[in-house]
């Protein structure tokens, strides 16, 4: 089963690695084969090589287009070594087996990313390389493939350790390579339906790049793992983690849940996340000002929280912040005072992101559903003052506006049904999640009860609050919960059959009620 390669075959646009596999290779008395620039580089390196051209007798041609797609060169790579006829076909055309082949694709995610013209991108589609990998890892019961830079190292340990390269090995590469040429040319469907206006081709292709195998899933019988999908967007896949354990799924979510939540403020702004749901957001002069206020809105769910802050966090932040256990923390940045904190606390992770995610960028969101996905433009909806529709007698006081538009942001990113109650900037309240709105406001207005007795104060924390709904209100019994605890304002996307009833309750309560004809459904 062990493969001893006799000729090789190396086409690389990404060369990292190359010249010391290319020595090994000739080292052991390989022969190889390469293209026009891969070729050039083994040459100045005193490697030696022959032009696949000279092997074929055919000339790279038409820019380039054309260099390797040649009986040549995919009959030395299909052919079957074990099938006379194959291998009388072979001789008869002068076609030499190649047993292992060594090809980079023409970077045409990079190009993509680094934001080049149509053009650019079309000429950095790669044919010929991914039909040699198509080819080879048909074959691979004849033939290694190597698709990744890391390919090399490893492929050269197995060489020496075992003299050659095992079937298992070649087919752990021909899957490697299969992956490639499929995630390449999802990434061209992506960026070709998108400049194309089609976000949602017939064919859907999603490019998923391994970023780490997790130990276990949402549960510890599932098994899981986390793929980057090369759109780049800030966040926690692109995240450098500083310290602390390795990330689990759960904590992967909920972080994810944060820093999108987080990135929605424009002041300084925290939000602690228990089970993908906030449960605490506020804004403040800093960090640690916002810490102290989003933390009172509900200090039992928050420990062991993931917190996610919108700015570089710095000492007095950190301080405040590794004052109690969180699973996670999640910033653009950390300041040296912040990173010597968190460091003193092994158990807590800390990602850095360099740069918050857009939160009015387009994208998409999938769903799996069984037998399928579900897939959908993001929301990057947001509500500004410009949108509001006041619709009671009374309309809302300066400061009543603001908590208004800050609630309402919140409650996009709370599991519906979503009712938050907000006063200066932060939560007071957070119902979550319940099947019925009135029990979602029922909800909020007792956690915010519970922060009252927590925070040990006279004043009910719900009292002179706002209040914010995901969807509109279809009774007005929602409505008169928030009222009873306290709140003054309510904000909401209305369109209810019953809108007048719900406008009639909020005036005979005094409220002031504004709609922003947007709903904010997150499920
Ligand atoms: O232009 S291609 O699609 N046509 C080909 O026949 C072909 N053969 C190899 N691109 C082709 N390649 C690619 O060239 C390889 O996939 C590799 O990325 C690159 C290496 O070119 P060079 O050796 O000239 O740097």
């Amino acid at each position: 089963d062990l493969l001893l390669p006799r000729r090789a075959l190396l086409s690389v646009s990404d060369k990292t690695g190359l010249l010391e596999f290319a020595r090994f290779l000739a080292a052991k008395g390989v022969e190889i084969l390469s293209t026009g620039g891969t070729a050039r580089a083994l040459r100045e390196a005193g490697v030696p090589v022959i032009d696949v051209s000279e092997h074929t007798g055919f000339p790279e041609i038409l820019d380039g287009r054309v260099k390797t797609l040649v009986p040549q060169v995919h009959g030395g790579l299909l052919g079957r070594r074990d099938l006379p006829e194959h291998v009388a076909q072979m001789t008869e055309h002068h076609i030499a087996p190649i047993d292992l082949l060594a090809v980079n694709l023409y970077p045409f995610e990079a190009t993509v990313a680094a934001g080049g013209d149509f053009d650019a991108c079309i000429e950095t589609i790669d044919i010929g390389g991914p039909a040699m990998i198509r080819s080879a890892a048909k074959n691979h019961a004849h033939v290694a493939v190597l698709t990744e830079p890391q390919h090399f190292a490893e492929i050269q340990a197995e060489m020496e350790a075992a003299g050659g390269i095992s079937l298992g090995t070649r087919r752990r590469l021909a899957i490697a390579g299969f992956g490639r040429t499929a995630t390449y040319d999802a990434a061209i469907t992506r960026w070709f339906s998108g400049v194309n206006g089609e976000v949602f081709p017939a064919r859907l292709a999603i490019p998923g790049l391994l970023k780490q195998g997790l130990r276990y899933g949402e549960n510890p019988h599932q098994q899981a793992a986390v793929y980057a999908d090369g759109t780049g967007r800030p966040g926690v896949v692109s995240a450098e983690q500083i310290q602390g354990k390795e990330l689990s799924f759960n904590n992967l979510n909920d972080t994810d849940a944060a820093i999108e939540a987080v990135a929605e403020f424009e002041r300084p702004a925290i939000v602690i996340v228990k089970h993908a749901n906030p449960c605490g957001v506020a804004e403040g002069v800093d960090l640690a000002a916002a810490w102290d206020a989003a933390l009172r809105c509900d200090p039992v769910s928050a420990f062991g929280g993931i917190v996610a802050a919108n700015r570089v966090l710095d000492g007095a932040a950190a301080a405040r912040i590794a004052a109690i256990f969180s699973e996670v923390v999640i910033a653009p940045d950390a300041d040296e005072d912040a990173r010597a904190i968190f460091a003193r606390k092994k158990n807590l992770r800390l990602l850095l992101t360099g740069t918050l995610p857009d939160p009015a960028a387009p994208g998409v969101s999938f769903r799996s559903i069984a037998g399928g996905f579900l897939m959908q433009s993001r929301d990057a909806g947001r509500v500004s003052e410009a949108d509001l529709k006041i619709v009671t007698r009374r309309a809302p006081t300066a400061q009543e506006l603001a908590d208004l538009l800050f609630a309402f942001r919140v409650c996009k990113h709370v599991k519906s049904n979503a009712i938050v109650y907000a006063k200066g900037g932060a939560t007071v309240g957070i119902g979550a999640g319940q099947m019925s709105r009135v029990d979602s406001a029922r909800i909020a207005a007792w956690k915010s009860e519970e922060a009252t007795k927590a925070a040990g104060i006279a004043e009910p924390l719900a009292r002179g609050s706002v209040v914010a709904s995901d969807a509109f209100f279809p009774f007005a019994d929602g409505l008169q919960a928030a009222a009873a605890a306290g709140a003054t304002a309510v904000i909401q996307p209305g369109g209810s059959m019953r809108d007048a009833e719900v406008i009639a309750a909020a005036d005979a309560a005094g409220l002031a009620m504004v709609m922003t004809g947007m709903r904010h459904f997150r499920h």
